[in-house]
């Protein structure tokens, strides 16, 4: 551990010193403008907060330090035989800002089996709830009942300096990353597999041994863990999972609670639970048409029914991006490779032909193209990972890299207490009839 502590030290001291001196010398710079439509519709737009570890451009996607998903696929490390990237290697692009090693990642793979045994309390926690409890909702129980293990609590409670907090969040977030595949598989066997629970394997990477604790050793199924760990990990700060955990560790919330938080965020419909939306809403098509393959026009006539009956279709659309989604465009890809005959899949693919045109046609969609949540169920399902219930929780594990490597920076540049401004509709009104000011304290 001390090694890659003290080399993420190093690097945000850097940092730091940089953006200090940036901040004398053009802190009163202005970032844009931010109209009266965007305060009332969701702050789209609004440049607002600071995330290192990954960048959004509407047209092209995610970037994660600047590489692109099939750059990632190209030279991120990856386990012996394997093709898809080793998601703990993005973790350590994401933290350090520099592409790791085959060694950097065989260290880190190993620290974190060192550091994933989770306690007996917290398994108490889940068995604690109803089996019928959504497997999101157990997976925010069991970090929550973690959370009596937090370095940044403890030492906090003992008058740690404002200097360490890095360090302590650091641990913290380490720990979570470590715990995180043992947890989510506790609660997938407990739910699906009449709690026949299955042992860490320590010879395995991270995604590698998440996928044999939920029962799944197929090698075509790792790749896919890895891949799906890979890019489900960060989309930059805006997102409601990693604002959310962003926000909550300002306030000096320890990563437990932080990334629980954000976890909230993410079991959300419009967010992270679209994945299990996305499979639903196709089962349910399949169910009511009688076939496991229907037409292009059965999927038009789908389509336009949910929209007539005030339904979003779930995995299209985005806030930010304007182009099919790179992460979207990477699972068709890896379906191509390994699963090109799967009706399911293909369908997906259908689907992906037939529901642009129409969101289009309705002139008020911003974004018609698919996202990360519009393909994923549908090569688990291959699998025969059909509990699409539980999909929210496989994003969580992998969102997990993205938003603690950025609450890591977040205390290590010393980011303050995040409150940003807000009016009533009153104070606005009387703004526009020029009777009072709108900005102040
Ligand atoms: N189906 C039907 N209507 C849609 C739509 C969709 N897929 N996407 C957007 N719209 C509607 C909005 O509901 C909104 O309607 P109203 O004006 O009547 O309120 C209108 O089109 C304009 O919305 P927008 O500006 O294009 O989109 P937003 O930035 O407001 O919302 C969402 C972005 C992702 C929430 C939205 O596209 C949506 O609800 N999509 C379906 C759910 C989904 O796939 N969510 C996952 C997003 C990716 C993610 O976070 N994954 O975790």
């Amino acid at each position: 551990m001390g090694a890659i502590k003290d080399k993420f030290k190093a690097k945000s001291d850097v940092v730091g010193a940089e953006i200090k001196a940036m901040l004398k010398e053009h802190g009163d710079k202005k970032i844009g403008e931010v109209t009266l439509s965007q305060i009332y519709q969701g702050m789209r737009g609004i440049t607002g907060l600071v995330s290192e570890t990954s960048l959004l451009d509407a047209q092209e996607g995610i970037r994660f330090r600047g590489h692109t998903i099939p750059e990632l696929q190209e030279k991120l490390p990856k386990a012996p035989g394997g093709t898809e990237p080793l998601p703990e290697g993005l973790f350590y692009l994401m933290l350090m800002g520099e592409m790791p090693t085959d060694e950097d990642v065989a260290e880190l793979s190993s620290l974190l089996q060192r550091r994933s045994h989770v306690p007996k309390h917290v398994l108490d926690s889940i068995e604690a709830t109803p089996l019928s409890t959504h497997p999101m909702t157990q997976f925010v129980i069991a970090i929550m009942a973690l959370q009596t293990e937090s370095s940044f609590a403890k030492r906090y409670a003992e008058g740690m300096s404002k200097k360490d907090y890095w360090e302590a969040v650091f641990d913290d977030s380490l720990d979570l990353i470590a715990r995180l595949p043992r947890i989510a598989a506790y609660i997938y066997r407990r739910k699906y597999k009449f709690g026949r629970h299955i042992e860490p394997n320590g010879l395995l990477d991270w995604a590698g041994n998440f996928s044999h604790m939920m029962g799944y050793d197929n090698e075509d199924f790792k790749e896919l863990m890895r891949l799906y760990m890979t890019i489900h990990a960060d989309h930059e700060g805006g997102n409601v999972s990693a604002h959310t955990t962003h926000l909550v560790g300002s306030a000096l919330s320890d990563p437990y609670l932080a990334f629980a938080a954000g976890m909230n965020g993410l079991a959300g419909p419009l967010h992270g639970l679209a994945n299990q939306e996305v499979i639903k809403w196709i089962f349910g098509m399949t169910d009511e048409l009688g076939t496991q393959t229907p037409s292009k026009t059965q999927i038009e006539e789908y389509v336009k029914k949910t929209l007539s009956e005030g339904k979003v279709v779930p995995g299209y659309g985005h806030a930010v991006l304007r182009k099919t989604d790179p992460r979207f465009t990477a699972q068709m890809e890896f379906g191509k490779k390994h699963l090109p005959d799967d009706p399911l899949v293909n369908t997906v693919w259908n689907i992906y032909e037939a529901v642009p045109p129409i969101l289009q046609s309705l002139g008020k969609i911003k974004n018609p193209w698919p996202n990360v949540d519009a393909h994923s169920g549908a090569l688990l399902v291959h699998y025969g990972m059909v509990e699409y219930e539980f999909y929210t929780v496989l994003f969580g594990v992998s969102r997990a890299l993205g938003v603690l490597s950025s609450l890591c920076w977040d205390r290590a540049l010393g980011f303050p207490l995040e409150r940003p401004k807000s009016v009533t509709t009153e104070l606005v009104k009387s703004w526009l009839e020029g009777k009072d000011e709108i900005w102040g304290d």
